[in-house]
């Protein structure tokens, strides 16, 4: 059973019928009132008063039965429910906007409505309603919200499945850095243009906002608290892990649509597969775990394969050869990371493992699939050490920056590195090791940035950061 809402005040009765949630109640001076409100929303619609105490309501032929007590005896009160509440016409269950006669169709569901309603305008809309100008594109309304015409948010991630997310890559003029305020966010994919996807944890949503305008264009509700999210860029799909409710939730990006599977442990990392299947790492005990249960998602499956047992907090996926990188973090035992090939038949097999003596941080593997950058502690000397992924054995060197690495990405063309340390976000390059870029970041909290992303363009890095109320998303411009 699941309480799905509150109405305001007490009743004496109710009844949920297929058009209508009907309510009986207390009214003034002996009388009741009968409410009908949406079965959908539960938003009020009508309601009509009745002569003496409430008792009950009941579906009856054709209608219902308001009954009553009058006078020490039963009342009985034929009662139709109003199908046309704001009487334009439609229907209450086909009239999207019931209580306003000005409108009553919204085909992409974004509260704007595709026209007005014959003979009406916008001076008859209650509700202030304001036309839609894309009446097929949910994240735009106004004329303002489109690039020559089209949806601008529709231009990062096109319906056409053969297109591309961001298939111009980053073309809009960005400021050299900035900053946008957000609620309190889990983790930060950047598309292009300025539009990321983040996960709100108070609101337990995935929200895609535009950095430079604050624009929000989709809110997708997970019902979970969401930690870790994976793009899987072909499918237009995001997966969502959630520790605390120990599932992961897939969002169809394109429809705002989403499943979820459930997971036996709690799901500490994902990682996206080469055949649109999703690995993902799960630990039983609380805190960072010092080995993961791995499973692995088929594409468009909802049971989960393997559960092969692998030393490691978080995974990577290399898909251009399917192997699969493990790293321990937190741990004193000398096990950083190790590369597994990976085959449907018969699994993870351990290919070969770096065994150093420093406490790992942060993960992270280049686009191109050759380089891991790994976030060391090293009591007061940190640094970046650059693995290659089919020589894990002979790093050949570290990034060395400011202490405290955690957040690591690298650029589209995997020749930079961002990193976020205990008060910078700092840009590598990645063959010569050297600093090419700084962007300091404010104190705003208590703990160090967590994040670092780089946009799909790669014309912009962005740190996130918690902040004592909410979270902050940094940029910086890549020249
Ligand atoms: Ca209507
Ligand atoms: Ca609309
Ligand atoms: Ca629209």
């Amino acid at each position: 059973m699941e309480h799905l809402d509150t109405l305001p005040h007490g009743h004496a009765d109710a009844l949920w019928a297929p058009d209508n949630l009907l309510t009986i109640s207390e009214g003034n001076y002996g009388f009741s009132v009968v409410e009908q409100r949406s079965p959908v929303d539960h938003a009020f619609w009508s309601e009509v008063e009745l002569e003496g105490e409430p008792l009950r309501i009941l579906a009856w032929s054709g209608g219902y039965l308001a009954i009553t007590q009058l006078l020490g005896e039963p009342a009985f009160h034929d009662y139709l429910p109003t199908l046309d509440v704001d009487g334009d016409g439609v229907v209450n269950p086909e009239d999207v906007f019931p209580t306003d006669p000005a409108a009553s169709a919204d085909t992409d569901g974004d509260g704007a409505p595709d026209a007005w309603n014959p003979g009406y305008g916008p001076e008859d809309s209650t509700l202030g309603l304001i036309l839609d100008a894309f009446p097929n594109d949910f994240a735009c309304q106004l004329e303002e919200h489109g690039i020559g015409g089209v949806c601008d948010f529709a231009l990062v991630l096109p319906s056409d499945p053969g297109e591309p997310i961001c298939g111009a890559g980053d073309v809009s003029p960005i400021p050299p850095t900035g900053v946008l305020a957000i609620p309190e966010a889990s983790d930060l994919v950047p598309l292009c243009d300025g539009w990321v996807l983040y996960g709100d944890l108070e609101n337990e949503q995935l929200v895609a906002q535009n950095v430079f305008s604050g624009r929000i264009a989709l809110v997708v509700p997970l019902g979970v608290r969401s930690d870790d999210l994976e793009l899987d860029t072909d499918a237009k799909r995001l997966f969502a892990a959630s520790e605390y409710d120990s599932v992961v939730v897939e969002v169809d990006l394109l429809t705002g649509t989403t499943s979820s599977v459930a997971v036996p442990e709690r799901p500490v990392s994902l990682a996206v597969g080469s055949v649109g299947d999703l690995f993902i790492a799960a630990a039983e005990d609380g805190g960072t775990p010092s080995s993961v249960v791995v499973y692995r998602l088929p594409d468009g499956g909802s049971a989960l394969e393997g559960g092969w047992s692998v030393p490691g907090s978080r995974i990577v996926y290399q898909r251009g050869r399917d192997e699969l990188f493990t790293a321990r973090f937190h741990s004193t035992v000398h096990v950083p990371v190790s590369r597994y090939a990976f085959d449907p038949a018969t699994g993870l097999t351990l290919i070969e493992r770096y065994e150093g003596s420093d406490i790992g941080k942060s993960l992270a593997l280049s686009p191109d699939g050759d380089h891991l950058a790994f976030g060391l502690f090293h009591y007061g000397s940190d640094t970046i050490t650059h693995f290659l992924t089919n020589d894990l054995l002979n790093p050949p060197g570290a990034w060395n920056g400011r202490v405290c690495p955690r957040g690591l990405a690298f650029d589209p063309t995997s020749t930079l590195l961002a990193a976020t340390t205990d008060d910078h976000l700092q840009i590598f390059d990645v063959d010569s090791h050297a600093l090419v870029g700084e962007l300091p970041l404010p104190e705003c909290g208590y703990v160090e940035p967590e994040q670092a992303a780089f946009s799909m363009g790669g014309a912009m890095a962005f740190a996130m950061e918690e902040c004592s109320s909410g979270s902050e998303i940094r940029w910086l411009r890549i020249d």
